[in-house]
């Protein structure tokens, strides 16, 4: 039985878990728990994910339940690819610290802002049809342009965020990243100001893993089995 993951296509912390999915060529199944109608709170989901957040996964092989998005993609990374082949996940010391390094970059400088600017810009205007606090808005933009000054600086100097070869620390960028570009229409990872930034993110948001998953835009209705 193909692993089990809950949650909606749309979601960005399920996304962040497919892509790695589809770069392994890994199957699973989508299992919806609808986020709009809370079913993410229901006694059942919260067994599973305690924080009433989506995705979780349920591996039947062994019958494990893991959530958080990250965790997620690291265990897939680890039961699919054992011999490393795919670099996703890094082992040797030096590779695996410098791996850990862009993963908390992309979790503390860079999810926080850039979850920001997508709420005040698409979260809250089109799914919960609410107003754009501009105070908000401005300050995380603000934020997200010095990271990815930052970003520039270290991009300069290397291929990919951990280093000269693609790891999952890149891959987490995309779900948000996409946000920002194709839905906020923001520039901030287009920029010629930022040519580093920009080469990095055309070749990361090109893979063909990301667009089959982004392709999914299958709309926010929902059954829970
Ligand atoms: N750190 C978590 C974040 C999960 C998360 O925030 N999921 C959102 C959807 S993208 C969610 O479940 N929102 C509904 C809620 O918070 O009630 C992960 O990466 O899995």
């Amino acid at each position: 039985m193909a692993i089990q993951i809950y949650g909606i296509p749309l979601s960005v912390a399920v996304r962040r878990a497919l892509v790695v999915f589809k770069e392994l060529e890994v199957p699973y199944d989508l299992v919806t728990v609808d986020i709009i109608k809370g079913e993410q709170k229901s006694d059942k989901a919260l067994k599973n994910q305690p924080f009433g957040k989506i995705p979780y996964l349920h591996d039947s092989d062994n019958d494990l339940t893991l959530f958080e998005s990250r965790a997620i993609a690291r265990y897939i990374v680890g039961k699919y690819d054992k011999s490393g082949k795919s670099g996703l996940l890094p082992t040797d010391e030096v590779d695996a610290a410098r791996f850990e390094q862009a993963v908390s970059i992309e979790v503390t400088a860079f999810n926080p802002p850039a979850n920001g600017v997508a709420n005040e810009l698409v979260f809250k205007p089109v799914l919960y049809k609410k107003e754009t606090d501009q105070a908000k808005l401005v300050e995380a933009l603000a934020s997200l342009n010095d990271t990815l000054n930052v970003y520039e600086t270290i991009l300069s100097k290397q291929k990919y965020l951990a280093g000269e070869y693609l790891t999952l620390a890149d891959l987490f960028h995309l779900p948000l990243g996409t946000v920002l570009t194709d839905m906020a229409k923001l520039n901030v990872l287009t920029t010629d100001k930022r040519p580093s930034v920009q080469r990095w993110w055309k070749d990361i948001s090109s893979r063909p893993s990301w667009l089959v998953v982004k392709a999914d835009t299958t709309p926010l209705v929902f059954t829970t089995e």
